[in-house]
């Protein structure tokens, strides 16, 4: 699976933790290992990466985090990353 991200998936200050992390980790505590891609960039700005580009192509829009599953499923929202996770145990 792969799991598109921002510039990587540590922790922040932000209320309610840094999206990418969430998902990261609730992947990871379901014991699934994602290939972490990174976009970079910045949703606002055009789609300046490769990243980006997938992004958008695989769900039109360009936020991140993006879960690509095995399945081919794809997943956007840390929250609903996070529920498929709890949902789809290793
Ligand atoms: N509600 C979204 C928020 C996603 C979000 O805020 N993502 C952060 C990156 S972790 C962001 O800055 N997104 C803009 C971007 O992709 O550059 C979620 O929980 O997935």
């Amino acid at each position: 699976m792969k799991l598109y991200v921002c510039w990587g998936t540590f922790h922040t200050p932000r209320p309610g933790g840094h999206p990418c992390g969430n998902a990261y980790d609730a992947l990871r505590e379901a014991g699934h290992d994602p290939e972490v891609i990174k976009a970079y960039g910045l949703a606002p700005l055009p789609d300046l990466t490769s990243g980006r580009r997938e992004v958008k192509r695989l769900t039109g829009k360009s936020w991140v985090p993006v879960l690509v599953t095995d399945d081919g499923e794809i997943i956007n929202e840390s929250k609903s990353i996070a529920a498929w996770a709890e949902a789809n145990p290793a």
